[in-house]
Parts: structure tokens; C-alpha cells; sequence
């Protein structure tokens, strides 16, 4: 979290989910992207996740990062009510390993799109990777910070030594 003000939300259905969607929040603060993490539940704070959507854009945010578990209604009720794009991450369920997730966020109907991420903090830190991409449209440091950053990635590997 940051004192600017946040170009990206994370929201989460609930603190259960910060295990995952923490992931999210580390790489934006990595790349120094203002950024807010909230719960915010579809089911059990309906109105917020209501008000929140509505008040994104004007707020300024430019990606809302949506987790959410089981019935994962979040990511598509806050698209349902927004045009700031949603970034869904399946949470990975007790039940049903997240495949529940899954399918709750990926499978929206043609007309309200939510982007979906895989299941679990892989997904979390690739929809943070994805929202500095977007952000980096706008201004040029995101982008060298994305080049920085994959290159030492690629680095890493070609240093890797397998005895
Ligand atoms: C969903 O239900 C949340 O996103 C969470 O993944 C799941 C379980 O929530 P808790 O019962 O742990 O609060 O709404």
C-alpha cells in the first residue's frame, strides 16, 4: 500500500484470500505502482462491492485485480458495473482446488469481460505483471521497469546450473 493515490486496486472476497492476492500487491509494490488492497465480497458486502465498482474509474484507478474463491462472483459483478478492466484470480478452493474459481470468473458472457489469471498466486503475480504492462502504456518508468525485470528473469535461467 501507498499514501499516492492508487492506480490499482486489489480486492478480494475475503481475508482468506490475502494468502493468494498478496502475490499481487508484493509485485506492484516491487514496481512502485500505487496501489490499494481491500475485502470486498460479492455475497456478503453486496452494496460495498457496489459502491466500490462505481466510484473506480473517477477515483482514478486504471486495473481493478479481483481474487476471489468458490462461487467467485467478485470479478464479474465489479466488470457488471465499471468499464475500468477487471483483472480476475481464481482463488484456490478446499473443494475443488480452484477449478470452481475457475470457471466462475472465466466464463462470462459475451458483452462484460473480465480478464482471468491462473488459479492461485501465479495468477495473483501475473495480473499485478499484467496491470504494469497496461500502465506502462502511459508512462515510460513502468515500461523500463518490465524490461528490467524480465531480463533478470531470463538472466536467472541462463545462470542455472543443474549438477
Ligand atoms: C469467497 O469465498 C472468497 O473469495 C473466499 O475465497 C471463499 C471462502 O471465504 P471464507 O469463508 O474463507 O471467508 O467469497
Amino acid at each position: 500500500m501507498t499514501d499516492a493515490q492508487p492506480l490499482v486496486g486489489v480486492v478480494m472476497g475475503s481475508s482468506s484470500d490475502w494468502d493468494t492476492l498478496s502475490g499481487a500487491a508484493e509485485v506492484l509494490r516491487d514496481f512502485e505502482v500505487p496501489h490499494e488492497a481491500r475485502v470486498v465480497s460479492a455475497h456478503r458486502t453486496p452494496q460495498l462491492m457496489a459502491d466500490y465498482a462505481a466510484e473506480a474509474e473517477q477515483r482514478g484507478l486504471r486495473a481493478i485485480i479481483a481474487g476471489a474463491g468458490g462461487a467467485a462472483h467478485l470479478p464479474g459483478m465489479l466488470a457488471a458495473q465499471t468499464i475500468v478492466p477487471v483483472l480476475g484470480v481464481p482463488v484456490q478452493s478446499k473443494a475443488l482446488n480452484g477449478l470452481d474459481s475457475l470457471l466462475s470468473i472465466v466464463q462470462m458472457p459475451a458483452g462484460v469481460p473480465t480478464a482471468t489469471f491462473a488459479i492461485g498466486t501465479a495468477g495473483a503475480r501475473n495480473a499485478a505483471l499484467f496491470a504494469v504492462a497496461m500502465l506502462a502504456r502511459e508512462e515510460p518508468r513502468y515500461a523500463e521497469a518490465l524490461r528490467a525485470f524480465r531480463a533478470q528473469q531470463a538472466e536467472r535461467v541462463y545462470g542455472e546450473e543443474l549438477s
